[in-house]
């Protein structure tokens, strides 16, 4: 990862400067970007950016821009798992997730057991906004889901909750290798945060993340994941597979992921 930068207006002034670069950038498509150094670049700096100094640029309650229609990349680039292997997972795409449930558990009042239908019946919201991918592609895509923070409600946390954990379905080869991300509640809880089960007007392909994947606006590609089975409340990320959150994050990653 990249150098270690310090904070400061001067600095957030350059990350701003840099990021709006990028936005116009982006709107020609994702594959334009894809060999970009200075898109790389902005990345690589953004993720080596201390997480104080990210936290001043986000705050809380911002949301991420939103896009326009006009805007949406006309090809959005699939990326890490894009066809898992697993028997289990292969058993819900011959029966068109008919049996697939969304389970809500562990630091929880109410846990949940919750069908495709259960989840579409919910408040939904329609965003259209950017992917930004540490490997230096970013595509703007619509996302629907059923916002996070409002289903984590229903299942009221318990005192001790600080994380919520999605576990996927999707086995990256090896030992203990199902993909997993974490995120903090400030950002369960933030308007932008679904579980998205369409993309573009459509239900979500199988290479997108087909039943539901995460939509964590503000953060980077690997946070967002995709074939969620769980949803996990917890008191801390130390005793989940290597300890620090996520599937990437255990290899190396920072956890936090802003952009
Ligand atoms: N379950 C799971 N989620 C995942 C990944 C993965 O390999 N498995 N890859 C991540 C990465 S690095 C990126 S950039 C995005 C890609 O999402 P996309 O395929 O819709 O572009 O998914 C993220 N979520
Ligand atoms: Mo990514």
């Amino acid at each position: 990862m990249s150098e270690v930068v310090k904070s400061g207006p001067g600095r957030r002034g350059w990350l701003k400067a840099s990021l709006a670069g990028l936005g116009g950038l982006v709107v020609a498509g994702c594959d334009s970007l894809s060999n970009n150094r200075s898109v790389q670049k902005v990345l690589e700096s953004a993720e080596g950016l201390t997480r104080r100094s990210q936290r001043i640029l986000l705050t809380p309650g911002q949301l991420a821009p939103e896009f326009r229609e006009a805007d949406l990349s006309p090809m959005f680039k699939a990326n890490g798992t894009v066809d898992p292997p697993d028997a289990a997972y292969r058993a819900h795409v011959a029966t068109g997730f008919a049996n697939w449930r969304l389970r809500v558990d562990g630091l929880v009042e109410h846990p949940m057991s919750l069908t495709l239908d259960d989840l579409k019946a919910r408040t939904s919201r329609t965003q259209i906004t950017r992917h930004d991918c540490v490997e230096g592609w970013s595509c703007i895509g619509k996302w629907k889901g059923a916002p996070l923070g409002a289903l984590i409600r229903d299942a009221k946390l318990k005192p001790d909750a600080k994380y919520i954990v999605f576990h996927c379905m999707d086995s990256m080869g090896g030992d203990d290798s199902r993909y997993y991300e974490s995120i903090a509640l400030a950002d369960v809880f933030h308007p932008q945060t679904l579980l998205a089960y369409e993309m573009n007007d459509a239900p979500l392909t199988v290479p997108h993340g087909a039943p539901v994947r995460l939509r964590v606006e503000r953060y980077l590609g690997y946070k967002q994941a995709k074939y969620i089975e769980r949803i996990e409340a917890v008191a801390s990320l130390k005793d989940l597979h290597g300890g620090r959150g996520g599937y990437w994050p255990d290899r190396g990653y920072e956890w936090y992921g802003g952009i």
